[in-house]
């Protein structure tokens, strides 16, 4: 066997590790436990590229590491199968999204096998599978049947709310509800009808219909969620999205911001991670303060951070989506005031926030009063107030801040030069005079409490999530509608509520979702559905508790495995991720929590996020409105427009393979090309990696030529792994190199077994638990790079040495296992012929002893030949090594019967006998 007979060992270990099922983890054990989790991936029929399997990798040699350390590891991987371009590809071809999921996790499942990956495969499973999604609408149900009480800061049973409501009305409740949940008394709640009661809790619930104002994507057919808005356009496809007020399920996420943000402290994430996430949900201390409206019942309540600018104020400002508006427009100008809201209510919030320098209003007609000084003072509509944020209404203080200064400098409002920062001391009020913005924010906190202006208050930015998608291909809401059209949950015993066929995945006629199509598709054959599906984070919001028992029927998780599998200790995946599915999966975690399904608050220790890999992508240059292409050097001569090209089509002097490329696709076939001479030479960029800019190389073909182990070790060998970096080739022969020297130790060149059975040198010892030293301390601390090096230090001095001793080749073997797991297993078994499997090993003990650089080897020569090889301690004199080597009897051999002419002893190095 040498690195050559790749292909067929890795095939053949493959094919025993699955017979023996050899990765299978039990669900509780008496050993420590190691949970270690990647982002599972979204199955697309683009499949892997070099790019995606860094992180898995990585994982893989953690989880390896950690079992031969003793842990019981838990790796298991599953596709996070609902989602989009199966959909998008169903409609363009009408074949089930379920079948082209199936071909591409069909696909993805070759590719991952080939990489050796340590997967629980008893533990796979997709979120597209009923036995799956039957639980995700649990979860939904469950949340559907809750409510937040803030004082206890928990969830509880929405049953529990039906009862206080009973006896105390809404009075003295202190819940997360909607921003205008109607207040009544006991009796009241009494005397309402069902479907007035179920109007009620709607806005208690933690999964809950309501008016919303959502992106929507005209093209996609389908509301985003702003994560997945970005610059206005979809994330996917990049077409625009607008603002529509739509009925809509929600999760109320905000429920949760305090507790989302508290926690990010005693988690083993990075700063940057952390920071994300607090800026997303967004947490802002400040006052709600109470303005008066002149000649009208209404006040308008503002939000500020800076109440100690109180007496900076000159106007209002209103957002055009305010609930109050209409009263406080007066008719002089109405119609311009309605055309300016028309214009800008629809404004993404997004939109707004962008462009500060371009704010725009229009007066309302109105006045407020000022509440210390009396003072009117107008009331805008100001296009950069947003309605969703705090009250959707500012006060301005144009003298203090830069967007208001803008908006006063624009239509000629009055500037009061109260305070210009937080370091100023402030000159013009007459009781906060001498102090700084701190202390006076505290001191204004106070007066406006005890005058009743208004009170302290702590909003978030994050907002509940929208959770109904008009689409198809995702987990159906298990919600029907009575006769009243009250929607209610379903009982348990009818999940899961299956996905129906429908003759096309496209909306109806009249607008309504896919799922409007299946006209038979009723409860009890009478009560409709809901017709929205679940958005893609659904089944990723709790899929790291199914692995601990995927198998299970009754219940989602059993209860004794998520008790011993708890938290994940290490989780792998993109940054991309930070706000999306971190979020969501937290904040089901702590609601499964709430209610007591498992004791765990956090669902990830600790993360990680991998570096990118990126593309060395080609360019081509067409010159506009032709289909002839100009050489890179001549593309300034012309009007030209750069392509992509497929880097398949690239030589490696950066030319362009002609024929190849016209093949490609048709119309290329016709193209003309101007030269350079007899060359055509291509531009070429690092971006990211991906098949749309057609740079990407499968593992399969780095696979094929080198081989699986190769792979591996070369993936991790690029640089750090949190690092992004480019892919290239340049250090993969030398991975390939290392492979060779190490197959030399165990086979000579006759194609013989050459290990022995001789006991190691303290000198192939020290060698030996320096690597291993090194290698675990690597590991531990991720640099996966600096581990492989030393395995090449370690083989190259073995090498010299011309050590094929077992006891040092076999724990080589065993450490470098969780790398090259092919290769060790061939070895473990056919060179050192071993049973078993190398993954059961231990990992060696590492002796301390041979850390230590106390003992010093010494050649000893005698007239210029190395006889003998004698270990000493650093602290040994002279005079006993001149003893130890002359009674040395292979030293004897050559002094015995002559004499001595010369001893030379150089320090730390050598030893010379002259006879
Ligand atoms: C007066 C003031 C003076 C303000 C000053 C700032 C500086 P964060 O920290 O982001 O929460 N604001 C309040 N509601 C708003 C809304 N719906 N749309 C746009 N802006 C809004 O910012 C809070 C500050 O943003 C508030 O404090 C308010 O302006 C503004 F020198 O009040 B401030």
């Amino acid at each position: 066997m040498a690195l050559s007979d790749h292909k067929e060992f890795e095939e053949r270990w493959n094919n025993d590790w699955e017979q023996n099922d050899i990765y299978s983890t039990s669900d509780i054990s008496k050993q420590k436990k190691f949970y270690c989790l990647d982002m599972f991936p979204y199955p697309s029929g683009a499949g892997l590229h070099v790019g995606h399997p860094i992180g898995y990798i990585a994982t893989d040699i953690l989880c390896r590491f950690k079992r031969l350390q003793g842990y019981n590891v838990l790796h298991a991987m599953g596709f996070d199968s609902f989602g989009l371009p199966a959909e998008q590809y169903a409609i363009e071809t009408g074949q089930h999204p379920a079948i082209t999921t199936d071909i591409n996790i069909n696909n993805f499942t070759n590719q991952l096998r080939r990489m050796g990956l340590s997967l629980d495969k008893q533990r796979e499973f997709r979120t597209s599978e009923k036995a799956y999604y039957r639980w995700t609408q649990w979860v939904f149900i469950e949340l559907f049947n809750s409510w937040y009480d803030q004082e206890e800061g928990k969830a509880k049973s929405i049953a529990s709310l039906v009862e206080y409501f009973e006896y105390n009305g809404s009075s003295g409740i202190d819940a997360a509800k909607d921003n205008d949940a109607t207040e009544f008394t006991a009796a009241e709640w009494n005397e309402l009808s069902e479907i007035e009661q179920s109007d009620i809790l709607m806005q208690y619930r933690l999964a809950y219909l309501s008016y919303a104002t959502v992106n929507w994507c005209p093209q996609l057919g389908t509301v985003l969620a702003n994560d997945e808005v970005i610059d206005g356009l979809s994330e996917r496809g990049g077409y625009p999205v607008e603002r529509r007020k739509m009925k809509q399920w929600m999760m109320r996420i905000t429920a949760y911001a305090d507790r989302l943000l508290n926690n990010l402290e005693h988690l083993q994430w990075s700063d940057s991670l952390k920071e994300i996430q607090r800026n997303w949900i967004g947490r802002s201390e400040g006052a709600i303060i109470n303005f008066k409206v002149k000649d009208n019942k209404q006040h308008i309540e503002i939000f500020t951070t800076r109440p100690e600018t109180l007496f900076g104020v000159t106007f209002i400002c209103i957002s055009p989506g305010h609930k109050h508006i209409q009263t406080l427009i007066k008719n002089e100008n109405r119609e311009e005031i309605e055309s300016f809201i028309s214009k800008n209510e629809i404004l993404s919030e997004l939109e707004k926030i962008s462009d500060i320098n371009n704010v725009n209003g229009i007066f309302t007609g109105s006045y407020a009063v000022h509440p210390i000084t009396g003072k009117s003072i107008p009331i805008w509509i100001a296009d950069y107030v947003l309605a969703n944020y705090a009250s959707g209404a500012i006060m301005a203080v144009p003298g203090s801040d830069e967007r208001d200064k803008r908006f006063a400098d624009k239509y000629a409002l009055d500037i009061l030069h109260v305070m210009n920062s937080e370091s100023d001391e402030i000159i013009n009020s007459y009781f906060l005079n001498g102090n700084d913005a701190v202390r006076a924010r505290e001191k204004m906190f106070d007066y406006i409490k005890t005058n009743g202006i208004g009170k302290k208050q702590t909003i978030y930015k994050i907002r509940d999530a929208v959770f109904g998608r008009q689409r198809y291909w995702g987990e159906p809401i298990p919600i029907y509608y009575d006769e009243n059209n009250i929607p209610k949950a379903l009982p348990l015993t009818e999940l899961p509520l299956e996905l129906p066929n429908v003759d096309t995945y496209l909306p109806t006629a009249d607008g309504r979702p896919p799922l409007a199509r299946a006209k038979e598709w009723l409860y009890k054959g009478k009560y409709n559905y809901e017709l929205t599906t679940m958005p893609g984070w659904a089944g990723s919001s709790w899929y790291f508790l199914r692995y601990m028992s995927p198998a299970s029927d009754n219940v989602f998780v059993e209860k004794d495995a998520a008790t011993y599998w708890n938290s994940v200790d290490f989780y792998m995946g993109g940054s991309e991720h930070a706000t999306g599915h971190l979020l969501y999966s937290r904040f089901w975690n702590l609601f499964l929590y709430d209610l007591n399904h498992i004791d765990f608050e956090e669902p990830f220790k600790r993360i990680v996020n991998q570096g990118m890999i990126l593309g060395r992508s080609s360019f081509a240059y067409r010159i506009k409105g032709t289909n002839t292409f100009v050489s890179s050097n001549l593309k300034d001569k012309y009007d030209t427009q750069r392509l992509h090209v497929d880097v398949r089509y690239i030589n490696k002097d950066d030319t362009l393979n002609i024929s190849a490329f016209k093949s490609w696709r048709s119309d290329y076939s016709q193209s003309e090309f101007i030269m350079e001479g007899d060359k055509f030479y291509c531009d070429w960029q690092i971006e990211k990696m991906s098949k749309s800019k057609y740079n990407t190389i499968t593992p399969d073909e780095i696979i094929d030529k080198y081989s699986a182990d190769t792979f591996r070790l070369y993936e991790m060998f690029l640089g750090p792994i949190q690092q992004p970096k480019p892919w290239n080739l340049n250090g993969i022969e030398g991975i390939n190199k290392f492979f060779n020297k190490l197959w030399k130790l165990f086979i000579d060149n006759n194609g013989n077994i050459q290990v022995n059975d001789d006991a190691p040198t303290e000198e192939e010892l020290q060698i030996l638990h320096r690597m291993m030293s090194k290698v675990s301390d690597d590991i531990e601390r991720l640099s996966f790079n600096t581990a492989i090096t030393a395995f090449m230090i370690c083989v190259n001095e073995l090498t010299k040495l011309e050590c094929y001793k077992r006891e040092i080749l076999e724990k080589l073997i065993v450490a470098l296992s969780p790398f090259a797991v092919y290769t060790s297993q061939e070895i473990w078994t056919n060179s050192l012929f071993n049973s078993g499997y190398v993954i059961n090993q231990k990992y060696p003990e590492i002796n301390e002893e041979y850390l230590q650089n106390s003992k010093i080897e010494y050649p000893v020569m005698v007239n210029g030949k190395v006889r003998a090889r004698l270990l000493f301690d650093v602290s040994t004199d002279a005079d006993e090594i001149k003893k130890k080597v002359f009674s040395h009897p292979a030293i004897q051999k050559w002094t015995k019967s002559t004499s001595v002419k010369r001893y030379i002893f150089v320090p730390g190095k050598i030893i010379n006998i002259v006879v």
